[in-house]
């Protein structure tokens, strides 16, 4: 039912088997999700973001919704068919109709979303792509008549934009843009808003490149009593021409068409967002002007731009799966969450840092970038903000106007992955200022005043306070009285640390260096003192003493995230790592990943906060949240445990095995997958079919610097592959500092690893005077039967 092709494109061939799949298309004005059915969320940024099809109201409604529900009038883009004699119809892709079909392919390519349908002995094709510089759907859709008889059919594009607005909302055709054009005002009261929303696109049209012989506006003169299963207006020779007049519009035409046995005809649409006539007139010179020129030009240059995020390394194993996945679609989520830092204008702080350490290895300089503005939004006392301002009129929203205590543990993770790809130390030099000073101070010294906010965010015992929240959003009360403490940030805090003094004493800090080493080694000790539990770290203390995330608790009795981090850091001696990695697979593991914590809350529990109103199994309460689930994968990549990493990279993505269970197409990874597996067994492995997640960038890290072992650091390439134990070796690509490595990795009879660079036996196990714009060759013999856990 699913697969992938050699290109990796990937098929779908049911649109019942997995009603939620599908993928999305970005460009750095909008997002557009796709389900396999037809339904659409789609949003654009004026600068901030904003919808041009929607459905009813939510709260916080510009959020991309985890487990996205669709209904009948979800907004979508949905083409009728009807056949003129016997009055017999279907709808395309699959909604609202849902007509049985003879065949139905769903394919998405990096680029573009398409299905190929048949039905009633016609075949429909749609190819749904974007502009490469502007909000704007760009379809294209082909009707052929399979049939030896001549057919006399009506095609109706039927794009709703939703209830826009309580103030003003109409729709019309304008001929002379030959475009269906929903307008609205967006409602306001304050006078101020006026002058803030004159601007806005508050427009959404569906241009066409050819004219429609009739047209709708009014949504509910056209799905009349029928409803949209079968729409009253489909039983009329024409539609009527209606204008909607502050009633619910729709963009809707009609295309009445003969076709001999085998011909087809073309069309090809624009939906977009517009502020106003002049906008619309452009847009339509712009995509359908000299002849529809601009329309490929547009499509073509989506293309290149979806190419451009090509990674440093591509992996040529015997899992072909895996490897396509990799290579085409990881790259793919990377790209979108660094490039454009997932259509935000204030992305939290942490995310920012973490996907742009997923740019290292993509678009180095862009991490180089990601770096010098957080740290330019760094307050003079060393504390990052919860978000970084990403333009000028951009502010602080939802989120980020919680505080949480964890943002300055990222710079050191950002930079070192920055350092190890480029080798970069002079930008520990550049001098930059701050948001409450105009002191320019080396990248170094903000660094430095970031690790000791760290240091001093503590409580007595010298444990780190988390105020509303550490990595954890939703972990909102454990310390909102000023007290609670957090064993993971402490445990952060101290891999920060770590870190940074192996940057120092990379760049000759060495004073520094040893310095916060014995700072990390002192809050290892605090954090094993407190902290641990019997078997495991605890997860925190709370304002009023309480130690949670123990085997005392009904429920969130272990955590993933200290586990990790506690590996990381190094708090974990072996006998600890043992007991707590039995106690991870007791209790955390299930066959799609390792929860993120157990049991799940099934009520709310005021010491610890939103966290626990969460559904039990979804999302931080438990679900195998797949962020948590990295971090992990990376610690154990960390220790030299890649069988058990590599099974665990596997099961984030979902399978040939397991596909229907978990409802996804392997197009991207979603933030989570429904845990809970002893509670709510029923619905587990579930996705969120959402694709913002800080998962992406750690995944590709892992792939390239644990499973290939070809991590950059100051003398070259580090090897130090870890493949698992059934794979006899591995070819893969390198792009490392402007050179180009072809990587042959084969297991032989051998006590240990072997380099030869173009033939030449190196020593050790780094590759070093790699020479920009040169290719090289790079056989790896490595010992066979290696236990790696
Ligand atoms: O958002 C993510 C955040 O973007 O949750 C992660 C956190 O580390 C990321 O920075 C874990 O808490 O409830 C909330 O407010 C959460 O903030 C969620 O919305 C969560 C979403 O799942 C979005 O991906």
């Amino acid at each position: 039912m699913i697969a992938y092709n050699d290109q990796g494109h990937c098929f779908l061939h049911s649109p019942t088997a997995m009603p939620l799949a599908g993928g999305f298309l970005w460009n750095a004005h909008m997002l557009v999700q796709m389900n396999c059915r037809g339904y659409a969320v789609a949003q654009f940024m004026q600068p901030e973001p904003a919808k041009y099809a929607g459905g009813p109201m939510l709260e916080a409604k510009t959020f991309m919704q985890p487990e996205q529900p669709y209904y009948a009038h979800h907004p979508g883009r949905f083409f009728y068919v009807k056949d003129e004699h016997s009055g017999a119809f279907f709808s395309a892709p699959y909604e609202p109709v849902r007509a049985p079909l003879a065949s139905f392919r769903f394919v998405h390519q990096p680029h573009c979303i398409g299905w190929q349908i048949r039905a009633h002995g016609i075949e429909l094709q749609m190819e749904l792509t974007l502009a490469d510089d502007r909000a704007a759907e760009l379809w294209t859709v082909t009707v052929t008549n399979l049939q030896e008889q001549e057919r006399h059919l009506s095609l109706y594009p039927y794009f709703p934009v939703g209830y826009r607005s309580w103030m003003n909302q109409s729709g019309y055709f304008d001929a002379s843009n030959q475009a269906l054009v929903c307008r609205s005002v967006t409602p306001y009261q304050k006078v101020q808003d006026y002058f803030n929303h004159r601007h806005l696109r508050d427009w959404t049209c569906l241009l066409a490149d050819t004219p429609p012989q009739a047209w709708e506006a009014r949504q509910q003169v056209f799905e009349g009593e029928g409803g949209l299963h079968a729409p009253s207006a489909l039983q009329q020779q024409l539609l009527d021409n209606g204008e909607a007049n502050y009633e619910v519009p729709a963009a809707i035409l009609q295309y009445r068409l003969t076709l001999k046995s085998g011909q087809n005809r073309r069309w090809r649409f624009v939906f977009a967002p517009v502020r106003d006539d002049a906008e619309l007139a452009a847009l339509r010179d712009h995509f359908f002007g000299s002849g529809g020129a601009g329309f490929d030009r547009a499509a073509s240059a989506y293309r290149d731009y979806i190419q451009n995020g090509r990674g440093c390394g591509e992996i040529h194993s015997p899992d072909e799966d895996f490897d396509k996945f990799v290579n085409h679609w990881l790259v793919r989520q990377l790209y979108y969450h660094g490039d454009v830092n997932r259509l935000t204008t204030d992305p939290q702080t942490r995310n920012y840092l973490q996907d742009g350490m997923g740019m290292a290895y993509l678009q180095p300089s862009r991490t180089r970038q990601v770096i010098v503005t957080a740290l330019r939004q760094q307050k003079r006392s060393g504390e990052m903000p919860d978000g970084v301002l990403l333009n000028e009129q951009a502010e602080l929203k939802y989120i980020n106007q919680v505080p949480h205590a964890d943002h300055c543990v990222w710079l050191p993770i950002c930079l070192q992955a920055y350092l190890d790809e480029t080798d970069d130390y002079a930008l520990l030099e550049e001098c930059l200022g701050f948001a409450d000073s105009n002191e320019q101070l080396p990248v170094a010294t903000h660094l430095q005043l970031a690790m000791q906010w760290l240091l001093q965010a503590r409580d007595d015992r010298g444990l780190s306070l988390i105020r509303q929240g550490d990595w954890c959003d939703p972990m909102n009360m454990v310390g909102y009285q000023g007290k609670g403490v957090s064993a993971w940030l402490t445990l952060a805090s101290a891999y920060a640390f770590a870190l940074w003094a192996q940057i120092c004493a990379a760049g000759g800090r060495n004073q520094q260096s040893q310095y916060w080493q014995e700072q990390a080694g002192q809050l290892n000790q605090l954090a094993n003192h407190w902290f641990w539990a019997d078997e495991w770290y605890a997860r925190g203390i709370t304002d009023g003493g309480r130690l949670f995330g123990t085997a005392r608790d009904n429920e969130g009795q272990i955590y993933l995230n200290p586990q990790s981090w506690a590996m990381l850091c190094g708090a974990a001696d072996p006998k600890r790592q043992s007991s707590m990695l039995a106690a991870i697979e007791d209790k955390l593991m299930t066959p799609f990943g390792p929860m993120m914590l157990a049991p799940a809350y099934t009520s709310m529990v005021e010491d610890i906060g939103r966290l626990t109103q969460k559904f039990p199994g979804t999302a931080e309460n438990g679900s195998v949240y797949n962020h948590a689930a990295m971090f992990f994968v990376y610690a154990l990549y960390h220790q030299g445990l890649g069988e058990r990493a590599f099974t665990l990279l596997k099961a984030m993505v979902p399978g040939l095995d397991d596909w229907q269970q978990r409802g996804q197409l392997p197009v991207f990874i979603p933030n989570y997958y429904r845990g809970a597996y002893h509670q709510l067994p029923h619905q587990a492995s579930r996705s969120s079919q959402l694709f913002n997640t800080g998962t992406a960038g750690w995944y590709y890290r892992c792939v390239i610097e644990g499973l290939l072992g070809l991590k950059g650091c100051s003398q070259g390439l580090q090897v130090s592959p870890q493949l698992p134990e059934h794979w006899p070796g591995v070819r893969a690509v390198r792009r490392f500092r402007g050179a180009e490595l072809e990587v042959e990795m084969r297991k032989e009879a051998l006590l240990n690893q072997q380099l030869y660079l173009d033939g030449v036996r190196l020593e050790g196990d780094c590759v070093g005077h790699l020479e920009s714009g040169r290719r090289y060759r790079l056989v790896v013999l490595l010992p066979m039967g290696e236990d790696h856990g």
